[in-house]
């Protein structure tokens, strides 16, 4: 058994905390307050390999999005992943959302294709999540269907492309249905896999392509109020090594011609040793919003297990130092097939929290009265100090304060939940 951590214990540590870190100008409470109040959007295709549980006839493809590993007892259909995600959601603090793709549509074993998908294939989510007091978020599905084979929005045969842009607008139409019934937009991300393995000749007329069909996707008349869309780049996936069509620079471009469209950034998309944190002060110069897609690159796979590495301190950092929280949707994507994935959710979520946290107990004052004075040693010092902080204590009383287990407990948990429901399936 992993040690639990006694209620007295837990205020005890926090108060000697709060004390230390009122010392150099920083309010715990305040940090805490806001922690509770922002929302992380949990992926649901982190609980069954993001197969979805559509009804086909033979064999699909993949198509650009591999889940490596074979650990036993995925979720195998919407009850069983509704399941899982309630122990993960039972072991994360805070705020949180789902996020949803069209492929976990249910259609009462009828076969829906994907361009006749409606809300009403989602109203049991829908139940449940108002059920969990969570809100939704949604994405269309361009992956897994034969007709995604070649390409999808940039297809050069009209009939795929046509299909394709008819997906998105049902998915658009679903998310402001979701919107709608639970008071708060959802949020859409846009990624398409399209892209060349090996020197396609004509790299654009593909992307004229996708301008086409986003500019039709993007004019039928949603309500913003419920909707709120993002485009995602990437810069090299599985079948696409030498060209993407949906590049960070296509985007880029495309969501700062376009007011209502924002900008997805998946910490694994870009080069390998190129990071996202730097880009947040100078897209929000010009946009009013920004998704991030929280995750971990390794070598050439984007989707590792988040946890609290530099990459995600720098990454709230510059979101808290920026100001920036309420102008940024908070996403994860991982996935992990080879370990146990209520374990992968709940690892990823907390160290993303952990990381937010962090940043948010940084003495604004002191180190911004050292940047004005131009002295770089003290201000590298303190930064340094701070890592080793009881940053800990502060977050065992955020787990205490909602309910959830803190410190390591929250391991049994897991542990129980494997022996008793993920190794009997
Ligand atoms: C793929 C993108 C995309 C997906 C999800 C499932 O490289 O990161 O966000 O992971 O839509
Ligand atoms: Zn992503």
């Amino acid at each position: 058994m992993l040690p639990d951590i006694s209620r007295e214990q837990i205020e005890r540590e926090y108060e000697s905390a709060k004390a230390l870190y009122a010392k150099i100008g920083v309010d715990t409470d305040a940090a805490l307050d806001t922690l509770a109040s922002t929302p992380i959007s949990l992926h649901c295709w982190q609980g069954d390999d993001v197969k979805g549980f559509e009804v086909h006839e033979g064999e699909v493809p993949g198509g650009g999005i591999m889940a490596i590993g074979n650990y036993p007892g995925p979720a195998v259909n919407a009850d069983m992943l509704r399941q899982d995600a309630e122990k993960a959601l039972a072991l994360i603090p805070g705020k949180k959302r789902f996020n949803l793709h069209a492929i976990y549509a249910e259609t009462n074993g009828v076969p829906v294709d994907r361009d006749a998908i409606k809300p009403e294939h989602f109203a049991k989510w829908i139940e449940w999540a108002k059920k969990q007091g969570i809100c939704l978020d949604f994405n269309p599905t361009f992956f897994g269907h034969p007709l995604a084979a070649q390409a999808t929005l940039s297809s050069g045969d009209e009939k795929i492309r046509r299909f394709w842009v008819e997906h998105d607008k049902a998915c658009r139409r679903i998310a402001e249905a979701m919107g709608r019934a639970q008071g708060s937009p959802c949020v859409v991300n846009h990624w398409i896999p399209d892209g060349a393995k090996d020197q396609p000749y004509d790299r654009l007329s593909p992307r004229k392509r996708l301008i086409a069909s986003l500019d039709e996707i993007f004019a039928e008349p949603i309500d913003s109020a419920y909707c709120r869309d993002a485009v995602e780049c990437k810069l090299f996936g599985l079948g696409s090594e030498d060209y993407v069509v949906g590049s960070h620079e296509f985007y880029m471009g495309y969501a700062m011609t376009h007011k209502n469209v924002n900008l997805c950034l998946d910490m694994g998309h870009f080069h390998p040793t190129e990071t996202i944190h730097d880009k947040i002060s100078s897209i929000l110069c010009f946009k009013e919003r920004l998704l991030l897609h929280v995750s971990r690159g390794i070598r050439w796979d984007s989707d590792h297990v988040v946890i609290l590495n530099d990459d995600i301190r720098n990454l709230f950092q510059q979101v808290v130092r920026g100001g920036f929280l309420n102008k940024i949707d908070i996403a994860l994507d991982f996935f992990d097939a080879s370990i146990n994935r209520i374990g992968a959710w709940v690892i990823g979520t907390r160290a993303a929290q952990k990381g937010l946290l962090a940043a948010l107990v940084e003495p604004r004052v002191l180190l911004e009265s050292y940047e004005k004075a131009d002295d770089g040693a003290m201000r590298l010092a303190l930064l340094e100090e701070l890592k080793t902080f009881p940053v800990g204590a502060v977050w065992n009383k955020f787990c205490l304060a909602s309910n959830v287990p803190a410190g390591a407990a929250w391991m049994n948990d897991l542990l129980d939940y494997d022996r008793n429901v993920i190794k009997r399936r």
